[in-house]
Formats: structure tokens, C-alpha cells, sequence
């Protein structure tokens, strides 16, 4: 039987209880509660193997459904950084919308900024589907106690850095999420779907860009190349440390919300980008860079990343510049929710009213 019922929720590392923090969460199937053998992490063992076997048999895992709580721990902690990603990301190419070139570049910039988002608000809404709330997440990215994407902390100076972030960081991000569209918990995976068909325009308009400037005067040609110079590495970066590194890369894959390693997905990405870099005729910043005819490969030099380490600790060169932007977004645009949630509970006692 499917209930909804209030719960209060103990996840290791985390606490969502009391107040307005109070959840709804949908069909936690009374079954889970049934006495039964447990597994070290306290979990019912045939509520488990049901699970394991559910994930084998490539069956979408649903809100309601009982999951492991590390599972739910770890899908929280993705889609939320994800989430994070999405809205910080707005804040570099948001820095162009008034400079674009021209008023179509500018057109298309801001249908951009806005899917970002909105791709924000879908997983958003999917981690909220895991009981925890939306306002708990963007307090934990406001006090700086949650991670996003470490390529939203590099500058834009120039118009070209546009382009690059439409075909580099677009480009990675779409060679990271279509496998996320396979992801085994369903309302993630439904989110992606969509989120995929926008980044792929809004890669395409990114090497729009760089096209143009590749074809351009001497001076579009050097900013383009400087855009690709400085976006390189940070771009490989954004798939993570290496599988060798990689915290949960392996819990993940066998729990089939990764499908592929963070080294797998950007072997391809590079695979897949230095064919276009050739296309541009701009120069991939690697002197290591060759292609490795018996592993129909490129190789690639080594990654900084102590460099990484850094950005994620908080030195990179604009993480104190978004960290700001967000908070001050996040002040001026309270009056909008209070205003929001007065109109709603204002509906909401009218419809009670009317229904007495
Ligand atoms: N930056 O063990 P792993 C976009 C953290 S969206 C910062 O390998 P996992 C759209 C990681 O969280 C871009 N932190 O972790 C757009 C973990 O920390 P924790 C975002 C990173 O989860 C375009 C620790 O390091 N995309 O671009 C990064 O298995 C243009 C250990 O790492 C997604 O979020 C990083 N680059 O794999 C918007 C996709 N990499 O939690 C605007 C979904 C790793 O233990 C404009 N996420 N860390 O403290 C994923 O696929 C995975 O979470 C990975 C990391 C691959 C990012």
C-alpha cells in the first residue's frame, strides 16, 4: 500500500527534521518498516536484494520506492551540486548579456542563461523528490558548505570566452549527462533528458561562436585561441579527479547512477573535441596531445590538479565573486518569495473556504 506521511529524516552525515524542514515524502511502502534480517548499515536484507536486483534488472528506482539510505545519500549530494552547477553557470555567461555583439548573439545568450536556470529548477525539484527540501540546498550553496562545478570560477574577459564555454563546457557537460539519462533513480534521468536536448544547442552556439571568430580578423582569431587557452584544462577538469582518485565513482557505477568513470567519459570528450579544435584551426594547448593509432585514441599530457584542489577548497579566481553574486541574488530576490508563498497561502485559504 502507497502512504504519504510526514518523516523525519536521519541520513548519515545529515539531519532534515522540525520546523518548516518537516518533509512530505511519498510512499515510504509500509513494508519497509516490517521486521526482518538486517544488513550491517542496519538495512532490511530482502529489501536490499529486491533493490540489487532491481538495479540489475535495469528497473528505474522511483521516489516512492525503498532505496538504501546511501543511495538516497548519494543521489542528494550529485543532483544537488548538479544543481548548484546549473545556476552558478549562469553567472559567467550572464556577464556578456549586456556586451553581446550583437542583438541576435544577445537574443540567444539570454534564452541560454535563462535554460540554465531552469535546468536548476528540474533538479532541484528531482533532489526534492529524495526529502530533502530546495531552500535546505541553496542555504548549504550560500554558506559555502556545498560544492559545484569548479569550470563556473574562471573569468570571462573577452566574447570569445562565450564561445568556448558554449563548445567546450556545454560540449563536456553533454558527454557527461547523456549516460545520466540511463541514471537508475527515474526522476533524475527524466530530468536529463531534457536538460540534454538544451545543452546541445547551446553547444552548437558556442562553436557558432568560435567559428566565426576562427574565421574573423587576426585579432578574432587570437581571442579565440585565447579562449581556448584558458578554457582547455579547466574543461577536462570538470569530469572530476581521476579514477584512481575518485571517491565514488565505483559505488556509483554499480549502483548505475553513473554509467561510465570520470577518466572513461573524458578520454571521449577529448576524442570527440580535438577533431574540432582541427576544424577551427586553433591549437588544443597540450604539446603532449598525439593520437594513438593502436588505441584509436588521443593521448593527453598530465591535469593539474593541484590547480583543481584548489578551486574546490575555494581559491579559485572567481570563487568569492560567485559565492557573492548568489548571495546578493538570493537577498534581492526575497520579497518575490514572501510574496509568492502570501499569494499561495492567500489561494490556498480561499479554496479551503469555498470547500467547507
Ligand atoms: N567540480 O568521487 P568523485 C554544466 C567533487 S553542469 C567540483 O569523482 P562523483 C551545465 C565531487 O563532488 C556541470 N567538485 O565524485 C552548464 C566529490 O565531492 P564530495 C556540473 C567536483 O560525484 C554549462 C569529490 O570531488 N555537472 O556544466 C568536480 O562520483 C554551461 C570526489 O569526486 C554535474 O554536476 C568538479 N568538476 O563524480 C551550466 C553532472 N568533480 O561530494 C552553465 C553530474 C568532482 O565527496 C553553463 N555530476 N568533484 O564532497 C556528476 O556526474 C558527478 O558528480 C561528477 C563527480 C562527475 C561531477
Amino acid at each position: 500500500m502507497i502512504v504519504i506521511r510526514i518523516i523525519t529524516c536521519h541520513y548519515p552525515g545529515r539531519q532534515w527534521h522540525g520546523g518548516g524542514a518537516c518533509m512530505y515524502t511519498q510512499g515510504l511502502n509500509e513494508a519497509a518498516s516490517k521486521a526482518g534480517a538486517h544488513d550491517a548499515a542496519g538495512e532490511d536484507s530482502a529489501l536490499l536484494q529486491r533493490f540489487e536486483a532491481r538495479i540489475e534488472a535495469e528497473e528505474k528506482i522511483e521516489p516512492k520506492d525503498w532505496m538504501p539510505a546511501a543511495y538516497r545519500q548519494t543521489l542528494i549530494r550529485q543532483i544537488s551540486q548538479h544543481a548548484h552547477s546549473e545556476i552558478v553557470g549562469m553567472l559567467p555567461e550572464g556577464n556578456w548579456i549586456t556586451r553581446a555583439p550583437s542583438l541576435l548573439r544577445k537574443s540567444i545568450l539570454i534564452a541560454k542563461v535563462q535554460d540554465e536556470g531552469g535546468h536548476g529548477a528540474y533538479l532541484y525539484g528531482a533532489a526534492e523528490t529524495l526529502g530533502v527540501s530546495r531552500a535546505e540546498l541553496i542555504d548549504q550553496l550560500l554558506a559555502g558548505q556545498a560544492k559545484y562545478s569548479s569550470i563556473f570560477n574562471y573569468p570571462t574577459p573577452t566574447w570569445a570566452d562565450i564561445g568556448a564555454i558554449g563548445w567546450l563546457v556545454d560540449g563536456a557537460a553533454i558527454m557527461n549527462q547523456i549516460p545520466l539519462c540511463r541514471c537508475s533513480y527515474g526522476p533524475y534521468a527524466r530530468a536529463m533528458i531534457r536538460i540534454c536536448r538544451e545543452e546541445s544547442f547551446h553547444q552548437r552556439q558556442g562553436y557558432d561562436i568560435m567559428l566565426k571568430l576562427a574565421r574573423g580578423s587576426g585579432e578574432q582569431r587570437r581571442m579565440a585561441q585565447d579562449a581556448l587557452d584558458r578554457w582547455w584544462w579547466p574543461s577536462l577538469m570538470m569530469f572530476g579527479p581521476s579514477d584512481t582518485a575518485s571517491q565514488h565513482t565505483a559505488q556509483s557505477v554499480r549502483w548505475k547512477i553513473k554509467r561510465f568513470t570520470n577518466d572513461e567519459l573524458r578520454q571521449k570528450f577529448v576524442d570527440f573535441t580535438v577533431p574540432q579544435a582541427k576544424f577551427l584551426g586553433l591549437n588544443v594547448p597540450d604539446s603532449e596531445l598525439r593520437w594513438d593509432a593502436a588505441a584509436a585514441q588521443h593521448r593527453f599530457g598530465p591535469i593539474d590538479w593541484n590547480e583543481f584542489q584548489q578551486v574546490l577548497k575555494g581559491h579559485g579566481p572567481c570563487n568569492r565573486e560567485r559565492l557573492a553574486a548568489r548571495r546578493a541574488a538570493h537577498e534581492q530576490g526575497r520579497w518575490v518569495r514572501e510574496a509568492a508563498s502570501a499569494y499561495a497561502a492567500r489561494h490556498a485559504a480561499a479554496a479551503a473556504a469555498a470547500a467547507a
